[in-house]
């Protein structure tokens, strides 16, 4: 069977698990086993000006300065959401950020994401996989101008919402969801090729120090190295501050789960549905729901992922990304 490259756009808002799965695909570019066709940095984490930043900057640290950024459109639909720099750091990236090399992309003269979104979707067909790990305003956006260009990706592959697990920004919703519960509902009811990996799995996978040090034992020199210790010793504060790991010295990597789907399929199990975004619930906005009462179904919109290899997503990454600091 001939096999083609995965070409993948990224949407992301870094972010510190953004950072660590835009890393993590970096290596699988480099290794030739996907095509970076382009990254949308998404509003969120922290505003639209610094995920572009960020996403910049990642790029440059790993020598991908070529790779076009699109910018965000400033989401939060009804203007009451509020970002996550507590979590990640005022710059998304643990404030690490004057650590890594200036960026050679500019937010002033940057094409819209919406834009990047809708060009390359139309100029690929059925080709492209949207690897969506923060809001899905970009998504959203794109569809709004170009009614039916979602359809036009192969998959949209979503880390976004809890089912049966707890939110991580109100008890009941997840963070990229609850941003812009609008978008979100646009997506979800637009589309039939998602593929959500929630809350309910991402929960269990932890990034610690100890896997952080196996990456930097394999170059102890290299700037991507530091930067992975580093983000990771800021990361773990927060995520124990905000009790996010039962404890554990570690930080849980929620947007990776995303690579683990494409590249790593036996990691994880699914169930197909129909999911639905609250919108207007006091307590629930932006909650996720799945039907499972056993009842007749005509529509699905979505496989969810329900169980997660957490020893082994953890254990490919960490091979990756030695591959990656190694070159
Ligand atoms: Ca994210």
């Amino acid at each position: 069977m001939a096999t083609t490259l995965p070409k993948l756009i990224l949407d992301t808002d870094p972010g510190g698990d953004d950072s660590l799965a835009f890393l993590w695909l970096l290596s699988l570019v480099n290794q030739g086993k996907a095509e970076l066709i382009a990254v949308t940095s998404a509003d969120g984490n922290v505003h639209a000006r610094l995920t572009f930043v960020a996403a910049a900057k990642l790029l440059a640290l790993c020598g991908h300065e070529a790779i076009e950024v699109g910018r965000g459109v400033i989401g939060g639909s009804e203007g009451d959401a509020e970002d996550a720099g507590y979590i990640h750091g005022a710059d998304g990236m643990g404030n690490l950020s004057h650590t890594l090399p200036a960026i050679a992309h500019s937010y002033e003269t940057a094409r819209p994401a919406d834009e990047v979104l809708i060009e390359k979707l139309k100029q690929a067909p059925g080709e492209i996989t949207i690897v969506a790990i923060g809001p899905l305003t970009n998504l959203a956006a794109a569809e709004k101008k170009s009614p039916g260009v979602l359809h036009l990706a192969k998959e949209i592959v979503i880390m976004g919402g809890a089912f049966a697990a707890p939110g991580n920004i109100t008890p009941e919703a997840e963070f990229n969801i609850a941003y812009d519960p609008e978008a979100a509902q646009l997506v979800f009811a637009t589309c039939d090729n998602l593929i959500v990996l929630p809350l309910d799995v991402t929960r269990h996978v932890v990034f610690t120090p100890a896997m952080a040090a196996q990456v930097m034992e394999v170059a102890p020199t290299s700037p991507i190295s530091k930067f992975v210790v580093d983000l990771c010793q800021f990361m773990v504060g927060t995520a124990l501050a905000y009790r996010e790991t039962e404890g554990q010295q570690g930080f849980l990597v929620h947007d990776a789960s995303t690579l683990a789907y494409l590249f790593y399929p036996e990691t994880l199990r699914f169930r197909r549905g129909q999911v639905e975004i609250e919108t207007e619930g006091k307590w629930t906005r932006g909650k996720t729901l799945l039907d499972n009462r056993h009842a007749i179904k005509l529509t699905a919109n979505a496989w969810v992922a329900t169980d997660v290899d957490s020893v082994n997503v953890l254990a490919l990454m960490i091979e990756d990304l030695k591959l990656l600091v190694k070159a």
